[in-house]
């Protein structure tokens, strides 16, 4: 058994105690209520889901196993010479709840080498859908392709004991993260390169690999890096990791699992919007004939978005009521490396005029912009201007949690999940009644 399988195996075996304990002496401790406005209005807030991955905190933004983000890149472990951490690390922490030595990092990266290599019938998948079609579609079908690889559905089917789901699932959910670099370079190299395509390295480290995988020079392993880490997890209450954990939930592997979180992640107003920030930022670079806009010049642009009835993208979150800090860590880097970059410049007159503006605007609860408001800006810089594939990156990098995540809830047996739904006629009923008291 590896080291980190060994490892989680222990975590787990102490861990599972307390949810036990948790359920059967304090099963009926009252967390939460739910409002007709939560019902309607798409649970915002309502406490009904376990993680102890992550968590996130509206104020501070997202911890990963208690560590802050800027803790995270200066805790783990980097390859030599890079400025970002390893993902692989990443992956140990959110699985294990531990710091990673760079022993048990080189390890899992020595783990997910010997499991990159993808089916053959995964290219052909690739390679039949029409050349018009967006990134995302690809991404997910091609990784609900490998259903048929599942280790977690072969040992179900041959009768597996309860208490040991979570092995089959550690093994499918390393099997896809090592795979998940090599189908993006491949969509990407189909779609944008005409094919051409570099062969992986087994080598390097997993951000380091995509970056030679895309032909890109340094930086862009430490973007690689620091984007799939960032990304990885926002706790379980997100469309992608709440879609990855219901599906689960059914007892549906990680290849039918993480195919659909991808879906839930193609939305504009969740990971797309990486890409909705380009494409707007395109058009007001358009509108300013390439040149710097002027404050007022910006203003008007965003006023005009508004007034249009659209949202501004990049800004605003569900649970965040600050910068969040995955847009201050990305904003440092471009600090640091692309200072005089124009669609830089853009980014940040708009970090200054958009929050008052959308406050005078009145409707967003949080101002302030969100990690997909910086993300695109990077790659374009490096020369990745297809804007409609980044959200495969955000794709690259959520995948990690969400694995970690269903790894998790198999461990501790979290059942079907299945709330209740109740008519439009009922809360009229309840509302009336709650009126009369
Ligand atoms: N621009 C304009 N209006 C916005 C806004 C924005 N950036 N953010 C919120 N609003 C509006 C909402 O559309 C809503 O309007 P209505 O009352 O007319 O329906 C109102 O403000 C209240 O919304 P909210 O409670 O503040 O935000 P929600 O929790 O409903 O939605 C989010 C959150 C992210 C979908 C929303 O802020 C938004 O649409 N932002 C732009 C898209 C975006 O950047 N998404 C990425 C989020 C991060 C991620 O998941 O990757």
């Amino acid at each position: 058994m590896s080291n980190l399988k060994q490892k989680l195996k222990d975590k787990i075996d102490l861990w599972r105690p307390r949810t036990a304990k948790l359920i059967k002496e304090h099963g009926d401790v009252v967390i939460d209520q739910v409002t007709i406005g939560q019902a309607i209005g798409g649970m915002r807030g309502l406490k009904s889901l376990v993680t102890d991955i992550s968590y996130l905190d509206p104020q501070e933004g997202i911890r990963y196993r208690g560590y802050t983000l800027p803790e995270v890149f200066e805790k783990l472990p980097k390859p030599t010479g890079a400025e970002m951490p390893y993902v692989e690390g990443a992956l140990y922490l959110l699985l294990t709840g531990d710091i990673p030595t760079d022993k048990e990092v080189a390890d899992v990266a020595d783990e997910f080498n010997k499991r990159r290599i993808l089916p053959r019938y995964v290219y052909e998948v690739i390679d039949a859908f029409p050349s018009v079609s967006h990134p995302m579609a690809i991404f997910s079908t091609a990784i609900l392709t490998m259903h048929r690889e599942s280790f977690f559905s072969k040992k179900y089917h041959a009768g597996i004991n309860k208490n040991d789901y979570w092995d089959p699932m550690y093994e499918d959910s390393l099997n896809l993260l090592a795979k998940l670099p090599e189908i993006a370079s491949y969509i990407y190299a189909k779609l944008y390169r005409d094919g051409n395509r570099i062969q992986s390295n087994p080598n390097m480290d997993m951000g380091g690999n995509y970056a030679h995988m895309m032909g890109i020079p340094k930086p862009y392993d430490d973007v690689s890096r620091m984007h799939f880490i960032i990304h990885a997890d926002h706790e379980s209450g997100n469309v992608s990791a709440h879609t990855g954990h219901l599906v689960g939930s059914s007892l549906s592997d990680v290849y039918l699992s993480i195919s659909a979180m991808i879906n839930g992640l193609a939305g504009p107003l969740h990971g797309l919007a990486n890409q909705e920030v380009l494409r707007w930022l395109q058009d007001l670079v358009h509108r300013m004939d390439g040149k710097v806009p002027t404050r007022e010049e910006i203003k008007q642009f965003v006023w005009d978005t508004l007034n249009s009835g659209q949202v501004i993208p990049g800004y605003g979150h569900a649970v965040l009521r600050k910068t969040d800090p995955r847009y201050s860590l990305q904003r440092e880097f471009c600090l640091n490396h692309l200072k005089d970059d124009l669609l830089f410049k853009y980014t940040d007159i708009l970090y200054q005029v958009v929050p008052d503006i959308l406050k005078e605007h009145g409707k967003a609860k949080n101002p302030w912009p969100n990690v997909d408001a910086q993300s695109g800006v990077i790659q374009w810089h490096y020369g990745v201007t297809e804007y409609d594939f980044y959200t495969v990156l955000f794709g690259i990098g959520r995948s990690i949690g969400i694995t970690a995540n269903l790894i998790w809830d198999r461990a501790l047996g979290y059942p079907l999940e299945r709330p209740k739904s109740v008519t439009t006629e009922m809360l009229e009923k309840m509302a009336m009644k709650s009126k009369m008291k």
